[in-house]
């Protein structure tokens, strides 16, 4: 019945007659009082009430919201997180501003790329093979097999021996030589060998200097690091046809560099957001004094166990191929894996600038070397690289006493191994 009319359907008239007033006024009040507690009236009051709550507790959080908004990115207060979507996004307005087309499905191969070109379209948004760097390195011009047979030919280096699944790889310590008749034996995709050794061009500068320079390396905030914590630069990766790396996101989250010096690399590159689909587990350890994440496949992308990784049908990745005297760039966020497809040789390093120094703090943070709280109200009004700076004087100094003790037994380990194995945990761990 609708609120006002009487019983009998009649609309209330103008009563004129002071006892009738009092009488339709009370049939009046009874009619609404009667309305008022009907089971759907007390329903809707019942809905209307649970939808203020949720309107004052939703602009509660809007609220704070908003206020972060002014304040989006500040460690000092919350985890940085990187926007995945919204890198995406700048980088299409940026190749329209460039006056390219969307290109969302391949890695490009560029050669007279400027630094600026490269932070706006590229760096921490899309990985990119730029060709005009290492034809210019004495590296490229001169480390020939030969060349190390002929300089290095008794010392001593790490490499990695599959005879199986990748997942059973084992590190042993061989000379030069050896590796090189490893060479000659024909692998397959279950049988291979690799160097991956991250001391030994370090520990020979005059090799080192033969790895010319890189302009998108020039800002480079892993200089500020203090020595002990700062990560090996320059890695050295020479396999067999067949080897390969395991499918991984780099240590601290790094933005990943990888320059071919002869060989080629067939890659395969998973945009972010797919950790389930990749088998990564949450609780594995970098084990480094400046301890991080490490993000690891149990996968292995170019010989999958589908049985055992279902879900990795799931997965998607590009798929590019990196032919001599490349770099390729691989953003912070992205899973990868390289095949060597011949015998290759190539140099990892790694690259941590403007786009994604937040990256790598947070996982330092996440790696509990030090506190969130401890960075100071205004840090994140400073420059990047005061910020990079602040952040390392508050690393504990018994942090990087262990680094130097690490690098001091990983050097005395590979110099007075013979030709035994190494005990691979120790290794590992290192
Ligand atoms: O070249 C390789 O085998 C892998 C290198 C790599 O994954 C890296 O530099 O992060």
């Amino acid at each position: 019945m609708k609120r006002g009319w009487l019983k009998d359907g009649r609309m209330p008239g103008k009563p004129t007659n002071p006892h009738k007033l009092r009488s339709h006024l009370r049939e009046l009040a009874y009619l609404q009082s009667r309305e008022l507690v009907t089971p759907c009236r007390l329903l809707l009051v019942l809905i209307v009430s649970i939808c203020l709550v949720l309107l004052i507790a939703y602009s509660v959080d809007y609220k704070e919201y908003i206020i972060d908004d002014t304040d989006e990115v500040n460690m000092t207060k919350r985890p940085y997180v990187q926007d995945h979507q919204c890198l995406k996004q700048t980088r299409e307005e940026m190749l329209s501003h460039y006056g390219y087309s969307p290109s969302f499905q391949k890695v490009e191969k560029r050669s007279s790329l400027s630094l600026e070109e490269f932070w706006d379209l590229y760096d921490a948004k899309w990985p990119v093979i730029v060709q005009d760097i290492v034809p210019d390195w004495e590296a490229y011009k001169t480390w020939s097999k030969e060349f190390f047979l002929k300089n290095y030919r008794h010392h001593r280096i790490m490499l990695k021996a599959v005879e199986g699944v990748l997942e059973e790889g084992v590190a042993f310590v061989r000379s030069i030589e050896e590796f090189l008749s490893l060479l000659d034996q024909c692998g397959d995709m279950r049988h291979w060998s690799y160097i991956e050794d991250e001391m030994f061009l370090l520990q020979r500068p005059e090799l080192r200097s033969h790895i010319g320079n890189n302009y998108l390396l020039d800002e480079n905030f892993f200089n500020l690091f203090p020595p002990q914590i700062r990560p090996w630069d320059s890695m050295l990766l020479w396999g067999t046809k067949y080897s390969r790396s395991t499918l991984h996101m780099d240590p601290y989250n790094w933005t990943a560099v990888s320059a071919v010096i002869w060989g080629r690399k067939r890659w395969k590159l998973f945009p972010p957001g797919q950790d389930t689909y990749l088998y990564i587990s949450p609780k594995q350890r970098c084990g480094f004094p400046l301890d991080c994440r490490k993000y690891n496949s149990k996968v292995d992308s170019f010989d999958v166990d589908y049985m055992w990784y279902p879900k990795f049908q799931k997965a998607e990745y590009i798929e590019v191929e990196q032919n001599s005297g490349e770099v390729l760039v691989i953003p912070s966020g992205w899973f990868h894996q390289a095949f060597n497809e011949e015998e290759t040789l190539s140099i990892s390093t790694q690259l941590m600038n403007r786009n994604n120094y937040l990256v790598i703090l947070e996982e330092i943070i996440k790696g509990k070397n030090l506190n969130r709280k401890q960075l100071p109200p205004h840090f994140n009004t400073l420059l990047p690289p005061d910020q990079v700076k602040l952040f390392m004087s508050l690393i504990p100094k018994k942090i990087l006493k262990q680094g130097k003790e690490i690098t001091d037994f990983v050097l005395e380990s590979v110099n007075m191994s013979s030709t035994q194995d190494l005990d691979n945990s120790a290794l590992e761990e290192a």
